[in-house]
């Protein structure tokens, strides 16, 4: 008979970790991230860990450090706990069926079942999705500082490290022509030696976008992500046709479902892939293998996980032919401190894929004793279950 390794223990820990600079966004200005990590040991002794990390508190979407931590302690860890470990389709499942929603929760546990999956079979998570294609990826940085100089100073010195020539401006607090302005101050400064995109993070009318979009395309931008509200399609498919710059869905993306009906109705250029969004890796390579089916540009997004989250996305995206608009991984560099042993390495105007079996990172426990918002709370096993 082959022995089951069972899911023996869930805990989770919140992070608390300042940012290097405010992250000015048009719905609210991040100091610090909030990151929810997931260990879940199994009863052959191993271990797999995963994050689940929104942006902003509640301002960007439904779901917020704590309720992550509550869906997963009250909802989805008693009804894995005794479950096969080795059957991450099967935890899927159960878990989609017993929890509505709650996308970053479920990315959460579904990534440290990946993570243990790898480790035990000692194989990198990209391998489980089939292999990498790629060793390391295009990274984008987002300038966000609120400020035109201190944005066009980070961009400059950006480049001339080698560390990014692709910048995402984030837009939408101001006034519409007065973000326009902006973007064509930085894409001035910068010229050829990169490119400039924008995410307004829905906080335009139509109208504002129809304003915007002409003002950004003349000023050298090459992509705008997520003008309006996610629940205006024909909005976005009138922007989408209307202009020759490229629109991303992002907010309007929430797993597979969504991406079909943004494909169906041709309601963007490009999707801004999350795995947290998209509810975990599976479900992000269904949102994948949807935008490639439509003929879309795909693009790698970020919640702005820790070195822990990106390192698991990087497996996924590492599996991609072809991501025409690279990716914006690079949220750990956003963190003072890096919570892994050995941090992601960024250069060349790329993010590399960590090596190793499962996420192939380790975290730095000093880090994790330092910024946890109080002790880790742990679901068990009870005798005889
Ligand atoms: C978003 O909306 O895409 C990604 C990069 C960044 O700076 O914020 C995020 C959120
Ligand atoms: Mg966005």
């Amino acid at each position: 008979m082959i022995a089951v390794t069972k899911i023996d223990q869930i805990e989770t820990t919140i992070l608390d970790i300042p940012t290097i600079r405010g992250h000015v966004l048009s719905m609210a200005t991040m100091r610090t991230q909030t990151a929810v990590l997931v260990t879940i040991r199994f009863s052959d002794g191993s271990q797999g860990i995963g994050e689940g990390t929104t942006i902003g508190g509640l301002s960007y979407g439904a779901e917020s450090p704590e309720s992550i931590q509550s869906a997963i302690e009250t909802y989805i860890a008693p009804n894995l706990i005794g479950r096969d470990g080795d059957n991450v389709n099967g935890a899927i499942q159960l878990i989609d069926k017993l929890v509505k929603g709650n996308r970053i929760a479920k990315t959460a546990v579904e990534t440290a079942l990946w993570d243990g999956l790898g480790k035990r079979l000692g194989v990198p998570v990209s391998q489980l999705f089939g292999g990498a294609v790629h060793d390391r990826l295009p990274v984008a940085w987002t300038l966000a500082s609120g400020h035109s100089e201190t944005d066009i100073a980070e961009a400059l010195e950006m480049i001339e490290t080698g560390r990014h020539n692709i910048f995402k401006l984030k837009i939408g607090k101001r006034d519409v022509r007065a973000d326009v302005a902006h973007v064509a101050r930085i894409k001035t400064a910068v010229g050829d030696r990169a490119s400039v995109r924008v995410d307004v993070n829905t906080a335009w009318s139509l109208q504002d976008a129809r304003w915007g979009l002409r003002g950004l395309q003349e000023a050298g931008c090459e992509l705008v992500e997520q003008p309006v509200a996610a629940r205006c399609r024909a909005g976005m498919a009138e922007l989408a046709r209307g202009y020759e710059i490229a629109v991303m869905a992002d907010e309007a993306l929430n797993g597979p479902e969504d991406a079909v009906e943004v494909a169906c109705d041709r309601a963007a250029d490009v999707f801004a892939v999350k795995v947290a969004q998209s509810g975990g890796l599976k479900r992000a390579a269904e949102v994948v293998a949807i935008g490639q089916a439509a003929g879309l540009g795909l693009y790698a997004g970020t919640m702005l996980e820790t070195g822990l989250g990106t390192a698991a996305a990087l497996h996924l995206f590492a599996t991609v032919e072809t991501l025409q608009w690279g990716t914006e991984l690079f949220g750990p560099l956003l963190l003072t401190e890096d919570i892994l042993a050995t941090p992601i390495g960024y250069r060349d105007f790329c993010v590399e894929i960590p090596r190793g079996p499962g996420n192939g990172i380790a975290l730095d426990p000093d880090k994790i004793d330092f910024f946890r918002r109080d002790r880790g709370r742990t679901v068990t096993a009870v005798a005889g279950a």
